[in-house]
């Protein structure tokens, strides 16, 4: 007979995970030999909100995970410390809250589409919302604006809010509703300050820019899940420095910029980068205005990261 139960991660520190079982209580697991995996290398074979089996361990009250149970999706990106390692942010959601902000620390050219190129493969939704508005000079919300506009066109929902004014909480409650949302974003754009307003028995720590501890070890390292009820779940993952793409072939760019894989099929060649080739239609599109050229500019500079590094790895 198996003693096998079924489990949902809800919080992992690296070598010891939550687990929630189905009767609401929550388990310290751990994980004992070899799971079988896909060819990734990961950092973490095991994310927050995936399915697992677990199985009770004889003599203590922990348990240990035995095998993970097929993901829906996930959201995955290249390990911050470890090179040529992958690490998994979340899985199984049903969508994603960025949160980003013009000011304080200003957004970063290119990180939207970055943030985009992580959620685009399995197509999950993203809702941008732009917090700290009560900061925002008259540029700030022109520039703002032209951002919404670009974002809107292609699909992704775009808000301003203020946590300080507590503007926009409504909006961010219904588009939270009854669903899994993993909340990601630079650090200190507020996103623990907005969970907070949501959630506020969360309690969780505002201003800790750093998400570093006296010892410089991540306060933060690993994504935890928050249950708020009615079947809403959010995921709050660690604060984003930056992301690179060296593990992606040129083409995998290409296909998940969404607008022009949609535009791609009139380009002359079916393999077409979109860079010098000619009767290009992602090119004409940025001519005639229905590409965003912002989106283009950054695409182009993605490519170029990742073949300086594929040159960097041939000749080294
Ligand atoms: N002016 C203003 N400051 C904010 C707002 N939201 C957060 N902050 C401040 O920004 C800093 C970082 O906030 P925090 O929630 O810790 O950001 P996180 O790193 O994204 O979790 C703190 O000093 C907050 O008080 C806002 O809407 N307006
Ligand atoms: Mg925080
Ligand atoms: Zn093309």
């Amino acid at each position: 007979m198996s003693n096998l139960q079924q489990g949902l991660i809800v919080r992992s520190t690296g070598s010891w995970y939550e687990v929630e079982l189905s009767d609401g209580t929550v388990l310290p697991c751990r994980m004992k030999g070899k799971l079988r995996l896909n060819d990734l290398k990961v950092t973490n074979p095991v994310a927050v909100g995936d399915n697992v089996m677990i199985e009770l361990e004889a003599d203590s009250n922990n348990g240990i995970i035995k095998e993970v149970i097929d993901r829906r999706n996930y959201v995955i990106r290249q390990s911050p410390r470890k090179k040529h390692y992958l690490h998994i942010l979340a899985a199984n959601i049903d969508q994603a809250v960025l949160i980003v902000t013009m000011v304080t620390p200003s957004l970063k050219q290119g990180f939207i589409d970055r943030f985009l190129l992580m959620t685009e493969p399995y197509n999950i939704p993203v809702h941008i919302f732009f917090n700290k508005g009560d900061l925002y000079t008259n540029k700030d919300i022109d520039n703002y604006l032209s951002l919404k506009d670009v974002y809107e066109k292609i699909g992704y929902h775009c808000y301003m809010v203020s946590a300080l004014e507590g503007k926009g909480i409504q909006t961010i409650n219904e588009v939270l509703r009854g669903k899994t949302t993993l909340m990601s974003g630079q650090s200190g754009v507020g996103k623990s300050s907005l969970i907070n307003l949501i959630a506020p028995d969360l309690e969780l720590r505002i201003g800790d820019i750093s998400d570093y501890t006296g010892k410089g070890q991540h306060t933060t390292t690993f994504a935890e899940m928050f249950d708020l009820g009615e079947s809403t779940k959010i995921i709050d993952s660690p604060g984003i420095k930056s992301l690179s793409y060296n593990y992606l072939e040129p083409l995998d760019i290409a296909h998940n910029f969404r607008e022009f894989f949609e535009a791609s099929s009139g380009c002359k060649y079916d393999n077409c980068m979109h860079k010098k080739e000619p009767k290009c239609a992602v090119k004409d599109g940025v001519e005639d205005g229905s590409i965003s050229p912002l989106r283009y500019q950054n695409y182009l500079q993605i490519l170029e990261e990742i073949d300086d590094q594929n040159y960097w790895e041939r000749n080294v």
